[in-house]
């Protein structure tokens, strides 16, 4: 059988191979125009952070350049930019969560948004100590979202939601300074500490980055979680299919690709408008077939079952299909290469958000206001364009997968419950989890998120990782771009149970979950810190103790590299199979792969084989389980 070159996936390699055939450009070619990537770049060793420069340090030790024009050093040099990647994506993170604050404080009941989710929020209320007694709900919604707000710039004080990590954690925080303040402050402080001639101390920097990073995880990230199920509804399992064979070649093809869920959500209500129904069997389809890409693409599978067309590598094969109508998106990971790319199709690129505008889509701006309206326009436009389709253009690959998703904590706690004898335990926990843990069953768990990236074939370090640790009782949480690998394996299908160790295998069946658990999108990975934090408090111990570890085998983006500093930062040992541009220090390196243990209690691993890299993070759970005196 021929190599597969491109993915692990049936239906990307049979697209890619196509579109390359054909001569159509895909992200592979434009890898392939690259060339051997820039050695400097690839060990962090440029800055161009003024215009002194750009300066260039020589890889080489005592030959060439050793230092930039204002002397900094190589190891400067990396810690700088790799704080200004964690500032990039801390922010990028945030302002999701800032503007889903936003659309709770504008929520009302007779308005397109309102709140579904009212447990949820008395909850946040009483956490947050807001009052609750004898106040329309709609009040204590838009008291808490200015309270969230205002953790983007509070002048004092540390963020709220640090307060739900265990004491051990905290302590841990508060003894090396890295208990963060507001999420803007933390964000700009390391822009300031950046700019030329402030720090140059890669230490310094580090720790900088570490504290900034928190404001993501527990700050803006987990606000976006927590808002969106308020407002849209927490997550319950749903069945749902994945990969590109869930477009239909008789219906309108509407995709939605990018991040928020308050444009999807209305995309959702939109789809299922009368009117708008009126207009499919107009033109001549027989329905709207509404699936998503990316993060945006779990939030509404999670909520609504809508099925999931693909994860980042796969976007423009979306267009080369030639039956897709619309391709919706509003922020991140959105490649600009879909705008001549789609002029070669009938497909409309739609940008919605005024963050993110790209030349040569049509921007038809999403106004949270008349979120509804907005929606329905967008979609008018897609139906109105099933009758630009060129059937002879069409090719719909036929893989497609079954996969249960939506396990928020709060529906894995449900499921739990289902061993639970409600004579002697009370239900509503983690510890039918904390006792499959302890007693050996499940060894650990491990949670496995990210991106994809063409320096990886598509979607094999995800699924391949994900299938060894399962098969040796490690149980899966995972979230982004990883989950949809593992959702077009099938590994969050029933069948999955097959692959998984004996004593995986058993709690699966008793508690009637897949072995790998969707979690959600990229911000949804605060659920994952909820998840351990209220496993230590459990177990009591501290995160860092927990027989669980991180994985981001296939990560690309700034946002993948704040995710992975606060894990690292909250206690979880993380691996990574894509190498960071910092190899050029030394002294960073070290302090992200070694020292970083002996502040915070965990660190970096970089193992590009997903089998090695399983390997190695069941050696760490089994290490970790051995310290903690739990069953071998
Ligand atoms: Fe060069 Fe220093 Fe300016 Fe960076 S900050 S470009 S190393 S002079
Ligand atoms: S979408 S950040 S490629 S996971 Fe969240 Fe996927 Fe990574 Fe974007």
């Amino acid at each position: 059988m021929e190599e597969k070159i491109y993915s692990i996936d049936p239906a990307t390699e049979e697209l890619a191979r196509k579109a390359a055939n054909e001569g159509i450009e895909t992200l592979w070619d434009r890898k392939k125009a690259m060339k051997t990537p820039c050695g400097f770049g690839e060990q962090g060793l440029c800055c161009r952070i003024c215009a002194m420069g750009p300066c260039r340090i020589s890889p080489t030790k005592d030959k060439g350049a050793q230092k930039g024009i204002c002397g900094a050093t190589a190891d400067v040099i990396i810690a700088r930019n790799l704080a200004r990647m964690i500032a990039g994506g801390t922010a990028t993170h945030s302002d999701h969560g800032r503007d889903i604050a936003h659309v709770l404080h504008m929520a009302k009941r007779d308005g397109n948004y309102k709140i579904t989710d009212e447990k949820k929020l008395l909850n946040l209320a009483k956490e947050w100590e807001v009052e609750i007694e004898n106040r329309d709900i709609y009040d204590i919604a838009h008291e808490v979202a200015e309270i969230a707000l205002k953790e983007f710039g509070k002048p004092f004080g540390t963020l709220r939601f640090l307060e739900r990590a265990p004491e051990q954690r905290k302590s841990v925080w508060e003894k090396n300074d890295i208990r963060t303040g507001a999420i803007d402050k933390e964000i700009a402080t390391i822009m300031h500490s950046t700019h030329i001639g402030c720090a140059a101390d890669a230490k310094d920097l580090i720790h900088k980055g570490m504290r900034t990073s928190l404001a993501d995880g527990w700050g803006g990230s987990m606000i976006g979680t927590e808002f969106s199920d308020i407002l849209f509804g927490m997550p319950v399992p749903r069945e749902t299919e994945a990969n590109l064979g869930v477009l239909e070649e008789d219906q309108v093809n509407i995709i939605v690709h990018g991040h928020e869920p308050s444009l999807s959500e209305m995309m959702v209500l939109a789809a299922e408008d009368p009117e708008l129904l009126q207009l499919v069997e107009e033109v001549g389809a027989k329905g709207i077939n509404l699936s998503g890409m990316c993060c945006t693409s779990n939030e509404v599978a999670m909520r609504h079952g809508v099925k999931i067309a693909g994860n980042l590598n796969q976007q423009e094969l979306a267009v080369f299909t030639g039956a897709v109508e619309a391709i919706i998106v509003d922020v991140q990971c959105i490649f600009p290469a879909l705008a001549p790319l789609t002029k070669c199709y009938h497909t409309k690129f739609i940008t919605t958000s005024p963050k993110a505008k790209i030349t040569g889509a049509t921007h038809m701006e999403f106004e949270e206001g008349k979120a509804l309206q907005s929606a329905k326009e967008i979609v008018r436009e897609a139906i109105l364009n099933f009758k630009n389709r060129d059937a002879k253009k069409v090719f719909i690959p036929k893989a497609k997968s079954p996969a249960v998703v939506g396990y928020s904590v709060e529906a894995i706690k449900k499921q739990l419950d289902k061993v639970v004898n409600s004579q002697i335990d009370e239900g509503g926990t983690l510890k039918p989890l904390a006792d499959c843990i302890t007693s050996g069953v499940i060894r650990g768990a491990a949670g496995v998120v990210g991106c994809n990236n063409p320096k990886v074939k598509h979607d094999y370090g995800h699924v391949e990782l994900m299938k060894e640790l399962i098969k040796n009782d490690v149980i899966v949480v995972t979230t982004g771009c990883a989950a949809q690998a593992a959702a077009k394996a099938g590994l969050m299908s029933k069948e999955a149970r097959k692959l998984a160790g004996k004593g995986l295998a058993k709690v699966c069946e008793l508690v009637d979950i897949p072995p790998v658990l969707h979690m959600g999108s990229c911000v949804d990975i605060s659920r994952i810190l909820v998840l351990v934090s209220e496993l230590a408090k459990l177990l009591k111990v501290d995160i860092s103790d927990l027989p669980v570890v991180g994985a981001a085998p296939e990560w690309m983006s700034e946002k993948a590299i704040a995710i992975g500093t606060y894990v690292v930062t909250s206690g979880i040992d993380t691996w990574l199979g894509v190498v960071p541009p910092v190899t050029g220090s030394d002294l960073v390196v070290d302090i992200l792969t070694n020292k970083a243990k002996d502040i915070v209690g965990a660190k970096f691993h970089v193992e590009p084989d997903p089998h090695k890299a399983a390997q190695q993070m069941i050696e760490r759970i089994e290490e970790k389980r051995e310290t903690l005196g739990l069953a071998a």
